[in-house]
């Protein structure tokens, strides 16, 4: 998969994605990701790349050239444009599994209030927020959809994780707590029944679990 990201803060999402197993991902070639300084296609000789909103108000605003300028050389018949806002649709793990089907990838990063609508409405393919909070640029939020959507390319993810995935997203539940040596620490002792090596029980316990889990944390997904 192809990602391009165009932001004014490119380390951002270069310093995240260069970790673990999404780092690993490019070395392998399964990622291409490059990523763009908006501040090369600024105006003039400081390199403006935002103005003052028209009707007033606090806050600068993105203006239109330099991102068309980014972005236009890098669209293609095949590429989805994707803008990271507060005022997008929410990012699901299903949209996740979505873009991960898609050959190429272009994400616009905000800053400041926004980016000028014009850009919106001529270029832009979906608008994603990544959840109702809101930071203080668009990189962080672009960093994470890519993160999302990359972990589920074929041989990105290990064989055990590949099954964990599965086993988790079928369900629509939370996950069930987990347990490892040693079988007490500090006086707090591991579940019998995940020492009695009886498996069906287990399996019923760890789906109990999570219902519980998913009742008290996350109600809306019942
Ligand atoms: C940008 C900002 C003031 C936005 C009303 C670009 N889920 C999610 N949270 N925050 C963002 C996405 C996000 C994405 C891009 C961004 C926030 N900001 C900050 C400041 C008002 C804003 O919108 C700038």
């Amino acid at each position: 998969m192809q990602v391009d990201v165009i932001t004014l803060f490119p380390e951002v999402v270069t310093v995240p994605l260069g970790a673990s197993m999404i780092g690993r991902a490019q070395d392998r070639g399964l990622l291409t990701l490059r990523v763009h300084d908006l501040r090369d296609q600024g105006i003039g000789k400081h390199r403006q790349v935002d103005d003052q909103p028209f009707g007033g108000g606090p806050g600068m605003v993105l203006k239109p050239e330099p991102i068309f300028a980014a972005l236009d050389p890098l669209r293609t018949s095949k590429s989805r444009v994707l803008l990271l806002t507060p005022q997008g649709r929410p990012f699901h793990q299903r949209d996740a599994e979505r873009l991960s089907r898609e050959e190429h990838l272009i994400f616009l990063c905000g800053h400041y209030e926004g980016v000028d609508q014009r850009i919106v409405e001529s270029c832009v393919d979906e608008e994603l927020s990544i959840g109702d909070y809101v930071l203080t640029n668009g990189a962080i939020a672009a960093a994470v959809v890519i993160d999302a959507v990359v972990r589920l390319l074929p041989g990105v993810l290990g064989d055990d994780e590949s099954a964990i995935q599965e086993s988790f997203g079928a369900s629509g539940l939370l996950d069930h707590p987990h347990y490892t040596r040693p079988a007490e620490w500090r006086e707090m002792k591991v579940p019998e029944i995940l020492l009695s090596g009886d498996h069906a029980k287990i399996i019923a316990w760890r789906a109990e679990q999570a219902r519980e889990r998913t009742r008290q944390n996350r109600p809306d997904l019942l």
